[in-house]
């Protein structure tokens, strides 16, 4: 397949999935079914406007039609059998592409403020998610915050990412190449930031990948560097920064080993155990200053990422 290839229509961007062709042709077919039909009504409105317009001062409404059982039969059923038609053509469409082949591979998503993360059976995430091409994929989606919305413009698919449910969506790739990933439910302050991207490649590419990733999120890494890639992958950058600078939560930044006063007035040191407690329940000890709205990882952050985040910071001097 040539991923040089371009499909792109008026509307949407190149068609990179086995939906696209069959969503922009119905796409199409509304529209055009919807231009034909507003030229007539608009077209006919502006004639008869001209037409039966008063042309004298004195001049009476006569000859009006006061009721036609034939055209008012035929105004109904016509347009009742033509959306009739799209519905159906929507609905099958909707199963089509709500329900997985059953040789999908499966990967988790986990939506938050403001990023996507992407958990692999294999034991390890990623913040991008990397896909071989010809082959159905399923995705289990969620959210740990507010509802997001995941949508990939080049497959015309797009889900809801609801917490405390689980939604699913599919895809068939049909050609290599990195397509943008959104959230198209404003999520807050950053709503517009959580953007990532799905990497399209060939079988072998993706096997090579897969296995190296997997490895990578092992043992065979040092537990701070680690608990960087976690920093970045696990989205707590978007809060925290590790430079001293401000953030929307406090920086880690010689943080280790201190003690940080908390709203409810006490002062905690910052070891391991708090460390894990404010990655678990955030809201159990929340440091002066700030707003209590960092997300729970609870049953998200394995304890070996906690480890590691910890690691991490300890070598924030
Ligand atoms: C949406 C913003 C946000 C994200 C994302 C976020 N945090 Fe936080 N975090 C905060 C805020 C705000 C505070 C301070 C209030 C509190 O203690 O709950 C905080 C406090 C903390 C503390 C205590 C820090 C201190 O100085 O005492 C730790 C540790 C921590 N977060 C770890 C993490 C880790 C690890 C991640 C990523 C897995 C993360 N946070 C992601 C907003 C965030
Ligand atoms: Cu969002």
């Amino acid at each position: 397949m040539n991923s040089m290839e371009t499909t792109k229509t008026f509307w949407l961007p190149d068609q990179a999935s086995t939906f696209a062709g069959r969503v922009d042709w119905a796409f199409d077919l509304f529209l055009w079914i919807s231009t034909f039909f507003f030229v007539l009504v608009v077209g006919l409105i502006a004639l008869f406007v001209i037409k039966h317009r008063r042309r004298r001062p004195d001049q009476m409404a006569s000859g009006q039609m006061a009721h036609n059982t034939m055209l008012e039969t035929t105004w109904t059923v016509v347009p009742l059998l033509i959306v009739m038609g799209l519905f159906f053509i929507g609905m099958r469409g909707w199963w089509h592409m709500r329900i997985a082949p059953s040789n999908s591979i499966a990967i988790d998503v986990v939506g938050m403020k403001w990023k996507w993360t992407f958990n692999y059976m294999q034991g390890f995430s990623n913040d991008t998610l990397v896909v071989p091409v010809h082959q159905p994929v399923r995705l289990r989606i969620t959210s740990t915050d507010v509802i997001h919305s995941f949508y990939i413009p080049n497959f015309r698919t797009k889900v809801d990412a609801v917490p405390g449910r689980y939604q699913a969506l599919w895809f068939e790739a049909t050609k290599t190449g990195v397509f943008p990933v959104l959230c198209t439910q404003y999520c807050g302050t950053s709503h517009s930031y959580m953007i990532t991207a799905v990497k399209v490649v060939e079988r072998a590419e993706y096997d090579t990948w897969l296995s190296d990733a997997a490895s990578a999120s092992g043992g065979d890494v040092a537990p701070d560097a680690f608990g960087a890639t976690v920093y970045s992958k696990r989205g707590c950058n978007a809060c925290h920064t590790v430079d001293g600078s401000a953030g929307i939560g406090p920086t880690w930044k010689g943080i280790w080993d201190h003690h940080v006063k908390l709203a409810d007035g006490s002062t905690v040191e910052v070891n391991a155990a708090y460390i894990k407690q404010s990655v678990q329940d955030p809201t159990s000890q929340v440091v002066e200053g700030f707003p209590p709205i960092m997300p729970s990882y609870k049953g998200i952050l394995s304890d070996r990422e906690i480890e590691a985040v910890t690691a991490y910071i300890q070598t924030l001097k």
